[in-house]
């Protein structure tokens, strides 16, 4: 199915609200953070019509290779949906009436019917999949076979579990991840919602599977709502994102890597060889000029110099700590611990922002024992975001920020997890990345100690690029 036609009529559907977010008590009772209201489409003939709604649905039919004699809608949205498939197409259609006629012929089944015949149905959302199951129920007792049912939306409830435990596959045309995630690429919705949409799907499944199921896996749990992820490159492009974390994102993009190398060494020209030949794997060095021996301005010269070369950032690890007057930078990157207060940015910030710098905060520490969580942390994430005209992203050992706009980065990697001895703590490539949400890698000893740094380097970035990969492709796309 076309991808952007079925984008095109996301957008077009929430233009005209039959999706809606906010607060809507449900017929059950609960609430929803997420509505759809399809009758609205009734209104908005080329959307029903030649627009894609009617002519998507029938062409997921076709997809799947579905053998059918008729078709019937379920009363009553998906009423007008089957007579604009069934007269295009030229198929018999059977009305299926909400209460039987009292007086006549008193049919609940309008049309021909043939015993031992397929229906295929057509619906327009499905929750919990039991108004699938009344309409297919209805048809099965006057002798015909149900066999699948094409929906338009499925709110991944549990639904679809249900109706294939009573032998009816059920197909759908938009999913809610995909829904969301077209819906907060646009713009439409920020990730805070689509992350409550999904939680709320997650939360209120309406299939209860048995024992026997749970065992051997449900079908319910199937298709989970994923939280809304964005490729680095399309969290470059985001309103909110601050400049210098757009040319980073843009650039892990363009190279594929997000390794970022600790060039923890104390001399310069070992330093500057190290920089000029993994230059090619890492997005950003990272350095930590206290420790060089022979320090010199024209160090930072020739390193900014390989950065442009190589098309890396360059990242001084200093962790300002004190009151904002006194501090500067030369590095493209510079972090803060958060424990002075907003101080400590304000001052980072006159001195960096009309040099284009960017900061990120100390959020979480990859040392045993570390003070900065919970509360701290929370606090961290709330005054980066107070001051996000120079915060950019957080130093962290998981994503601590659900707006896409921050940039996550880890130290303690290594490919093996454990420690150094010496309260380092290390966590794999994949943990961090796939498993814990941040976004770059900070690696020091794990390629420093390797014999050839070049190939561990590239093994670290491979390792890297396949975890983010992974969880690109596990997410709702
Ligand atoms: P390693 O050799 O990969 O353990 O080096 C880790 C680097 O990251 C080193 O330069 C530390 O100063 C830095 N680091 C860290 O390890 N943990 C932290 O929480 C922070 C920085 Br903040």
């Amino acid at each position: 199915m076309e991808n952007v036609c079925l984008e095109s009529l996301i957008l077009k559907l929430h233009d005209v609200q039959a999706v809606k977010f906010g607060t809507f008590t449900l017929k059950s009772g609960i609430t929803s953070p997420i509505y759809f209201d399809l009758r609205v489409i009734v209104s908005y003939p080329t959307l029903m019509n030649q627009g894609p709604v009617s002519s998507l649905l029938y062409q997921r039919a076709k997809d799947e290779d579905l053998k059918y004699s008729s078709v019937c809608g379920v009363p009553y949205t998906a009423l007008p949906l089957a007579t604009i498939i069934c007269s295009k197409h030229e198929l018999p259609m059977l009305i299926r009436r909400k209460e039987a006629k009292d007086y006549g012929t008193k049919k609940i089944i309008e049309g021909t019917i043939h015993p031992g015949d397929t229906c295929l149905i057509i619906e327009d959302v499905v929750t919990s999949g039991s108004s699938v199951m009344e309409t297919a129920q209805v048809l099965q007792a006057e002798g015909l076979k149900v066999t699948d049912a094409i929906v338009l939306m499925d709110r991944e409830q549990g639904g679809g579990a249900m109706l294939a435990k009573r032998g009816i596959t059920l197909h759908s045309v938009i999913s809610i991840s995909k829904l969301l995630n077209t819906l907060f690429q646009a713009d439409r919705i920020d990730s805070s919602t689509a992350q409550s949409v999904c939680r709320f799907i997650q939360e209120n499944n309406t299939y209860k599977p048995s024992g026997e199921e749970e065992k051997n896996g449900s079908p319910a749990t199937k298709k989970p709502c994923k939280p809304t992820e964005l490729s680095y490159g399309d969290r470059a492009q985001l309103q909110n994102t601050h400049p210098l974390a757009a040319q980073l994102l843009r650039l892990m993009e363009e190279k594929k890597t997000n390794l970022c190398v600790s060039a923890d060494m104390t001399g310069c020209e070992e330093l500057l060889q190290l920089a000029d030949s993994l230059g090619p794997q890492m997005c950003v060095l990272k350095t930590h000029v206290d420790i060089l021996q022979d320090f010199s301005p024209a160090f930072t010269q020739s390193l900014r110099d390989l950065g442009l070369k190589h098309n890396f950032l360059i990242f001084e690890d200093r962790k300002f700590a004190d009151i904002g007057n006194t501090i500067s930078s030369w590095s493209h990157i510079v972090n803060a611990h958060a424990v002075p207060g907003p101080g400590v940015v304000k001052g980072l910030s006159a001195v960096g922002r009309p040099l284009d710098r960017g900061c990120v905060l100390i959020g979480q520490m990859s040392s045993q024992g570390s003070l900065a969580t919970g509360d701290y942390t929370q606090a961290v994430v709330k005054m980066a975001e107070e001051h996000s005209e120079f915060v950019f992203g957080f130093i962290s050992g998981s994503k601590i920020s659900n707006k896409p706009e921050f940039v996550h980065m880890t130290p303690g990697v290594q490919m093996q997890s454990g420690g150094d001895g010496q309260g380092q703590q290390y966590s794999t490539p994949d943990d961090v990345i796939c498993k814990k949400g941040s976004d770059i890698i900070i690696v020091g000893r794990g390629i420093l100690g390797a014999s050839d740094r070049v190939k561990a380097a590239a093994e670290y970035r491979e390792a890297g690029w396949n975890a983010y990969t992974k969880r690109l492709n596990t997410s709702s796309q």
